[in-house]
């Protein structure tokens, strides 16, 4: 790839071609590569809901942290929240590589100028949700995340890597959980299909609108940031999950569920899209909760970033003596 500034500049023309076929050839476009605005605009949107998405999602299953059944539960359960701030740690790094500070894109996080995921404007009543929350939730999150280990951008691509890692331990904690509970008493039974009917619908929309109104798709697809559509990523994880369902003894509430021998897949009911727009809209169950404690946290721990940065400072200047 062309980078800026070297020796005996080419014009932009040469830049954008060496730009398309790096990404034609299956390249990876690094940070010093010359890019369009618009590939990196999108990068930065995608990225930052993304890091966004992953901190807010430690919240509702943090709720849980002081109530998990056992120390068992508790260590793991812990385990997976400072995974997930592990993971926003990385993604804001991937963010920061295209010339975007963390400051800047918690601001807009806060201020309700970049989304965060709908998924995480539900909330978490029972134990049970920490186990649909690790199943259906992370379970959607590998489908979609495991094909952006191919990003066309290479440090997105190498954090999604470490991140697969991890989320692939927290599907299967979370479908550890909930097989504990369908197979105990017919209480925990209840409670653990009580879950799976409220997370069965919010998460398939996980995967964004339907691809005919997918505002992004087209051209995120033909950067090679995305590799499949929401539609297709959204029926692969249908297909993955009926037989789980039956395996975990829950059904999933949806009385379309029909296989079609024909297309080789799961047919199911329609998306109550009103619902995902209502959700980014703001006004889902929990949106407001979120973010007043997301600000919230960030207002708390100014004191931390500030010592932080004046330990920084003082290392720098005792190395520079
Ligand atoms: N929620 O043109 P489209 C996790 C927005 S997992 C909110 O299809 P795109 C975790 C979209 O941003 C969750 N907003 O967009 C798991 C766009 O709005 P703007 C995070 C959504 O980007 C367990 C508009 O709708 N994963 O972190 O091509 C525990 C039009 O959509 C949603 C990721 O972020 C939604 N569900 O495709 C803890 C994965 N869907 O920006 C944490 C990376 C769509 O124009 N992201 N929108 O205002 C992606 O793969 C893609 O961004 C999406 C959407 C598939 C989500």
């Amino acid at each position: 790839m062309a980078e800026r500034g070297t020796d005996g500049e080419p014009g932009p023309e040469t830049y954008e071609s060496a730009f398309d076929a790096a990404v034609a050839a299956d390249e990876r476009i690094e940070p010093r590569d010359w890019m369009p605005d618009a590939y990196r605009a999108t990068l930065v949107r995608q990225i930052a809901q993304h890091a966004h998405s992953e901190i807010i999602g430690m919240m509702p299953e943090a709720n849980w942290l002081s109530r998990a059944p056992s120390l068992r539960r508790k260590a793991i359960l812990m385990a997976k929240v400072q995974d997930e701030a592990g993971h926003g740690l990385y993604l804001y790094g991937a963010a920061e590589t295209l010339g975007t500070g963390r400051d800047e894109l918690l601001d807009k996080l806060h201020s309700g100028r970049q989304k965060y995921s709908s998924i995480f404007n539900y909330p978490t009543l029972t134990w049970a949700d920490v186990g649909a929350i690790g199943w259906l939730v992370d379970g959607a999150a590998i489908t979609n995340q495991v094909p952006l280990c191919r990003c066309s951008y290479g440090p997105y691509a190498r954090a999604m890597v470490r991140i697969c890692k991890e989320e692939s331990f927290h599907q299967r904690q979370g479908y550890e959980l909930l097989l504990v509970l369908s197979r105990g008493t017919d209480a925990q039974h209840a409670m653990a299909q009580d879950a799976i009917d409220r997370w069965w619908w919010p998460s398939l929309m996980m995967f964004g609108p339907p691809d005919d109104e997918s505002a992004h798709s087209a051209q995120s697809m033909a950067w090679k940031i995305k590799r499949h559509s929401n539609d297709e990523l959204r029926q692969r994880f249908v297909d993955i999950c009926v037989p789980q369902a039956e395996a975990l003894g829950l059904t999933l509430p949806d009385p379309d569920l029909r296989w079609n021998e024909e297309a080789g897949h799961w047919d199911f009911g329609a998306i109550d899209w009103g619902e995902f727009k209502a959700v980014l809209k703001g006004n889902g169950p929990c949106n407001e909760q979120r973010i007043s404690q997301r600000r919230r946290a960030h207002e708390d721990g100014a004191w931390v970033r500030d010592a932080a940065a004046a330990h920084a400072r003082k290392r720098q200047e005792a190395a520079s003596r």
